[in-house]
């Protein structure tokens, strides 16, 4: 199982809006096929991994990092695909949370008379598929916000001066997590002060992150990066109602897709342009600031895992911070984080936190 579900992460940021999963085909003892989730969602990981199988996935066991599939979409459903290969029993992490599977594929395997076993590492698949469980349960993707800052929490002087306080080997590391993610998302602050392509640079993949950008009045610089590689990456902004009909159509012709927004009077509502995106397809999202987006997230308890890479280079109090206020009086209200990952990339430390269940 561990296996499959390293398999099915090969998958995230790849296979929107369907969950990276991951299969292992085991018969007497040896691994007779392996497969994941293809590039867009197709095909499943159980088809690939039984292709790879052929005669000898009869009498196998099948290790499947989330419930096989029971609904026709463009091809049969996997359980059936297990049925029909002879596969004797099936071991599966997690159920499936869509309601067109969730039970369902357990319950054709059974009733075949197919052994089922479920919920081993279901703790781990839990978090691997977490993008794409909360896009099916609350309409939202999964957010994890990346902040590179100083070792006081700054991300740039006074003046703006940013580039760069850390170092090659972090700024490598970022692109490697932006392709494991289905978007990339700044703010529009972000997005005019240093003019970032963001896209992913020698990684070897197949599909793109969407870049999206929130900029409520759709004041970006039709001349910079992201205008200029919209044609070739996706490239998606979030406005609000009073953005100017000009830089609409302006947009639009240099082939960004347009998601109108609600807005709560200052800036859009980070709920709905989680919405939308999760309404969108995208399971998980890469947030790189700036700090007015990364506060507004926080705020409404929308950041579900942090990135923090930390520079060992001293900015002060005069500088800018990486996160805007949140207007917390009491420490108790202020958002809180479990340490989940520590490690040193080059001279600076990489440190990830999960949301605090406590
Ligand atoms: C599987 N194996 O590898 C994946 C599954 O739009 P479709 O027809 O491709 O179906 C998408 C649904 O299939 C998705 O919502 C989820 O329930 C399931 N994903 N299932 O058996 C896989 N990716
Ligand atoms: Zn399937």
């Amino acid at each position: 199982m561990s296996l499959a579900l390293s398999l099915g992460r090969r998958g995230q940021g790849q296979c929107w809006p369907n969950p990276a999963v991951g299969c292992v085909i085991v018969k007497d003892g040896r691994i007779v096929g392996r497969g994941w989730t293809q590039p867009g969602g197709r095909p499943h990981a159980e088809p690939e991994a039984l292709a790879r199988a052929g005669a000898l996935a009869r009498g196998a066991t099948a290790y499947v990092s989330l419930e096989p599939c029971a609904h026709f979409g463009k091809t049969p459903p996997c359980a059936q695909a297990l049925i029909d290969a002879g596969v004797k029993r099936v071991v599966a992490a997690i159920e499936d949370s869509d309601s067109r599977v969730s039970g369902h594929g357990f319950a054709m395997l059974r009733d075949a008379g197919i052994e089922v076993t479920t919920g081993i590492c279901a703790d781990e698949a839990a978090r691997d598929h977490a993008g794409f469980f909360l896009k099916t349960e609350q309409g939202r993707p999964f957010v994890t916000l990346k902040l590179a800052n100083s070792f006081d929490g700054r991300i740039a002087t006074a003046t703006g001066e940013s580039k760069w306080i850390t170092g090659p080997d972090a700024r490598r590391a970022v692109h490697a997590m932006r392709a494991r993610h289905d978007a990339v998302i700044v703010g529009g602050g972000t997005a005019r002060a240093d003019d970032p392509s963001l896209t992913v640079r020698d990684m070897g993949i197949s599909r793109q992150p969407v870049r999206v950008v929130i900029s409520r009045h759709l004041d970006l610089p039709l001349m910079g990066q992201l205008a200029r590689t919209a044609k070739d990456v996706p490239l998606w902004i979030c406005h609000g109602s009073g953005a100017d009909a000009d830089r609409l159509r302006a947009w639009e012709g240099v082939g960004a897709t347009l998601i109108h927004c609600a807005s709560d009077g200052l800036q859009l509502e980070a709920a709905d342009v989680l919405q939308q995106l999760g309404q969108a397809g995208l399971t998980r999202v890469f947030c790189e600031g700036g700090s007015g987006l990364a506060a507004s997230l926080l705020k409404q308890d929308l950041v579900d895992e942090l990135i923090g890479f930390t520079a060992g280079v001293v900015i002060g109090g005069d500088g800018l911070s990486s996160i805007g206020s949140l207007g917390h009086e009491a420490l108790a209200d202020a958002p809180r984080f479990d340490l989940i990952e520590q490690t040193q990339i080059g001279p600076d430390l990489l440190h990830r936190w999960a949301r605090s269940l406590r």
